[in-house]
């Protein structure tokens, strides 16, 4: 049997004592991030195997190099599960991030200057939905929405209104810092009205829709992308979906139109990753994030911080700093100083700059992996209060440390280290 694993301790030590120390940082510090998950063993013993070694340009049954035949049978069995999973009519596997899926649909959708409306990376949206900074903003004319300045959620009324206006060729719904849940089909029918296609961006949110726990864009979306390593907890990378009216441009766009060879290791992991999904079990674990996430944001809230919107309906909560008086990088840095990771975010209408922020987004799909529950919420809502009231202290970040690392020794995502 290949050991992949000892093979490297034997070869290369410093190496070895990196991936060490990280696996050491991961089962005992508090993950936050929203982004982020522990992905199974199976996943990774995927992406750690032989299939790194093959070159696959193309599609299954339509290879450019010799040796593919075992291979289309991975691609192949990862599109079909993906098109199950979501009850889509067709998928493309081989994207190798959510960037790559999004700019695949774009170049597969759109012609360079067309009209794009996609939410405001300072609303919550993505950098690829637009900013001015990414090939998105510079190669297409993007329009922007926001969320309403008082309910802090989206106002379909006047995305509408906006559509109207800029006549865009695309709408995309989705974002990447929005606590609420989408209503896909308020977003078909302001595309239908001005005429545009309407892309989902689920990178976010891929799991929970796996799970039953979010509305699938898949009935209502032409084209929906998102990441397999979020709430999904696959492998880091991206997958495209889409009506079978768009498929051929699709995997045109992604191979030869923006990428090389497939990750073929990725699309493996890919595979297992959908297989996971769809077993009933990932059901209760969706169900749970999203309870997790409520808890942690009831608790915050008890504990004087403000919940952007209000609370949460999916695996993410925007939290606003300012009745603590830190900013969001200060307070990223006393958490981890404290054993709790997470990142600084803007908030709608920040007046920080967005290195330094008023928010931090938390995010509760990694804990849930872990195997944590609404006690363990509680209990790290007051950890945070105690550490952002008193971010120069270092015996407090020192007692949440040592709390941080008992709560982690109950549920530790990788045991068998
Ligand atoms: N970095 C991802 C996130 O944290 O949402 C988006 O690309």
């Amino acid at each position: 049997m290949l050991d992949p694993m000892a093979a490297l301790s034997e070869s290369d030590p410093q190496t070895t004592d990196i991936l060490a120390r990280e696996l050491n940082r991961q089962n005992t510090t508090i993950q936050l991030i929203a982004s982020e998950n522990f992905t199974s063993p199976a996943v990774m013993a995927a992406q750690g195997s032989v299939l790194t070694n093959k070159y696959s340009e193309g599609y299954p049954g339509k290879r450019y190099y010799g040796g593919n035949l075992i291979i289309d049978e991975v691609e192949e069995l990862a599109r079909v599960r993906a098109c199950a999973l979501f009850g889509a009519d067709h998928a493309n596997v081989q994207p190798h991030s959510g960037a790559n899926a999004n700019m695949g649909a774009f170049l597969a959708l759109l012609d360079p200057g067309d009209v794009v409306l996609g939410m405001r990376l300072d609303q919550g949206g993505h950098l690829t939905h637009g900013s001015p900074v990414n090939f998105s903003g510079q190669l297409y004319d993007f329009v922007g929405y926001g969320v309403d300045a008082e309910t802090e959620t989206l106002d379909y009324e006047e995305i509408a209104r906006i559509a109207r206006e800029a006549k865009p060729k695309l709408i995309i719904s989705g974002a990447t810092a929005y606590p609420r849940q989408i209503d896909f089909s308020a977003f078909r029918a302001i595309a239908d009205e001005v005429g545009a296609l309407l892309m989902a961006d689920v990178a976010h949110t891929a799991g929970l829709i796996a799970g039953g726990a979010h509305p699938s864009p898949v009935p209502h979306a032409d084209v929906v992308t998102f990441t397999t390593h979020k709430t999904l907890r696959g492998p880091r990378a991206g997958t495209i979906l889409c009506r079978e009216q768009y498929a051929s441009a699709i995997d045109k766009a992604i191979f030869p139109g923006l990428q090389g060879g497939p990750l073929m290791h990725a699309v493996a992991g890919k595979a297992v990753a959908f297989h996971e999904a769809a077993q009933p079990e990932f059901r209760v674990y969706a169900a749970q994030i999203v309870k997790n996430a409520v808890a942690l944001a009831d608790g915050l809230s008890a504990e004087g911080f403000r919940i952007v919107s209000g609370g949460t309906e999916n695996h993410m909560m925007m939290v606003d700093l300012r009745p603590f008086s830190v900013t969001g990088k200060v307070a990223q840095e006393a958490l981890d100083g404290a054993g709790i990771t997470c990142n600084k975010n803007a908030i709608p209408n920040d007046p920080e700059k967005p290195f330094v922020t008023s928010g931090l987004r938390l995010g509760t799909a990694s804990v849930t992996t872990a195997g944590m529950k609404e006690p363990e919420m509680a209990k790290i809502a007051a950890m945070i209060a105690q550490v952002l009231r008193a971010v120069d202290d270092e015996s407090v970040a020192t007692k949440v440390r040592d709390e941080a690392k008992q709560i982690c020794s109950k549920f530790v995502p990788y045991s068998s280290s």
